[in-house]
């Protein structure tokens, strides 16, 4: 297979990748174009790139239109963060594919610093694709010594690896960053209609929560306020696990840090103020509950999220809800509130916080179960009456994880 490989952080997609895509396709008489979204390390300087989640997103609509334009997730799943990692890999499990590397006429200056650039031109072909708005002279100059510093072909690349094409094209100079820094309605015809829709939807590129009547950062200074500091760092602690549990399971980071902030907000309620919450606002209170009234945090908790932060999404609300005994069948924003309560960086006293650790970010329904049987055993240790939903959600993730 002829394979076209458009990289790039894709914060967000936009039509010119789209149209470097088919253009490649077309005068290389190529079977497929994959972009493939980079890997960004989530603790390296990534706070202000959008998150995978988002990225993959937008990248799946944006060529679901297409057949032979397609999303590929190896450079992510593999945690390649160069290019030549990537080349040799892919060359190594599909040994029989021509691959053509898709570099735009702008960073193709900077290619000479790459991580090895010999490699990816042993591995693929360069394509280059050139803007008609670059200033030609600088471009041919660059061109022209990569040429001769690594014997590149430049005439004829179909039965040659070691080349490079030079696409001239309509591409126009716009670029991921005048999106992102300008208001979206400007950008309505740069972008693909679906990846427009969900940009707006999930108010990506805005000023994070515009639409909040509490934003993240008040929420976290109230909250500030109102818990103990250990509670506090404990609440920041879950907030971030979740969310980078949220990147690795699909989630909405953004649901996640949110749910994670929340779930404990009325953990500083007396057991009375609980029980008087609760009976003030009709919330039910089962007979586990009339004898532990500390497990109503979490109900009161997204009480608290709906009622004084104005939380209107369900998901998040029974996150918060949830996030004690868990239940059965919980979803997977709820599970990974429940897990992440339990192992964020804060706990200590847990045991086997290492291994719940280890497994946290591979499989949640695993984790979940672990957590669960833990749990119960603390609690059988210390004579506690074990809620009917902490039992069933144990007997359901222990099923479960026996199926797989
Ligand atoms: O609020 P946190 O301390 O961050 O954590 P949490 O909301 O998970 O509460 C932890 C406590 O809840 C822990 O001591 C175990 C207890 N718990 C969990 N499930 C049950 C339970 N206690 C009783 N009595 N019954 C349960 O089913
Ligand atoms: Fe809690
Ligand atoms: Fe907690």
């Amino acid at each position: 297979m002829k394979i076209g490989l458009l990289g790039g952080t894709f914060d967000p997609v936009h039509n010119t990748h789209i149209y470097m895509a088919k253009e490649t396709l077309k005068a290389l008489k190529l079977d497929k174009v994959y972009l493939m979204p980079s890997f960004c390390p989530p603790h390296k300087n990534s706070a202000k790139i959008t998150s995978e989640y988002h990225r993959i997103n937008m990248v799946k609509l944006a060529v679901e239109e297409f057949d032979n334009i397609e999303y590929s997730d190896f450079e992510i799943k593999n945690k390649f963060s160069y290019t030549a990692d990537t080349l040799t890999a892919w060359k190594e499990l599909y040994p029989e594919d021509e691959l053509y590397f898709i570099v735009g006429g702008d960073s193709v200056s900077s290619f000479e610093n790459w991580y090895h650039p010999e490699i990816i031109l042993e591995k693929a072909a360069l394509v280059v694709i050139r803007r008609n708005d670059l200033t030609l002279g600088s471009f041919e100059n660059t061109v022209k010594k990569l040429i001769t510093k690594y014997h590149l072909n430049s005439e004829k690349i179909s039965d040659c690896q070691r080349g490079l094409v030079i696409l001239d094209t309509d591409v126009s100079g716009i670029s991921s960053s005048f999106i992102r820094n300008h208001p979206l309605e400007l950008c309505k015809d740069i972008l693909p209609v679906k990846v427009y829709e969900y940009i707006r939807k999930n108010k990506l590129y805005t000023d994070e929560d515009v639409n909040m009547a509490w934003s993240v950062s008040e929420i976290k200074s109230d909250l500030q306020k109102i818990l103990k500091e250990s509670r506090y760092v404990h609440t920041l602690g879950v907030a971030k696990t979740a969310k980078d549990m949220a990147e690795i399971f699909d989630v909405n980071p953004n649901q996640a840090y949110l749910a994670g902030l929340l779930h404990d907000c009325a953990k500083h309620y007396s057991n009375e103020q609980l029980i008087e919450t609760c009976v003030k606002n009709n919330i039910l209170i089962s007979k586990y509950e009339k004898n532990a009234p500390y497990l109503l945090h979490g109900k009161v908790g997204a009480y608290i999220a709906e009622k004084k932060y104005y939380i209107e999404d369900d998901q998040v609300l029974n996150a918060v809800k949830w996030h004690t005994t868990g239940k059965p069948e919980m979803t997977k924003l709820e599970q990974i509130i429940f897990c992440a309560d339990y192992i964020e960086p804060g706990r200590s006293v847990q045991p086997n916080l290492s291994f719940l650790r280890q497994i946290a970010m591979k499989d949640l329904d695993l984790l979940t179960y672990h957590i669960l049987k833990d749990t119960l055993n603390y609690l059988q240790n210390k004579n506690q009456l074990i809620d009917s939903f902490t039992k069933e959600a144990y007997e359901f993730y222990k099923e479960k994880i026996g199926e797989k």
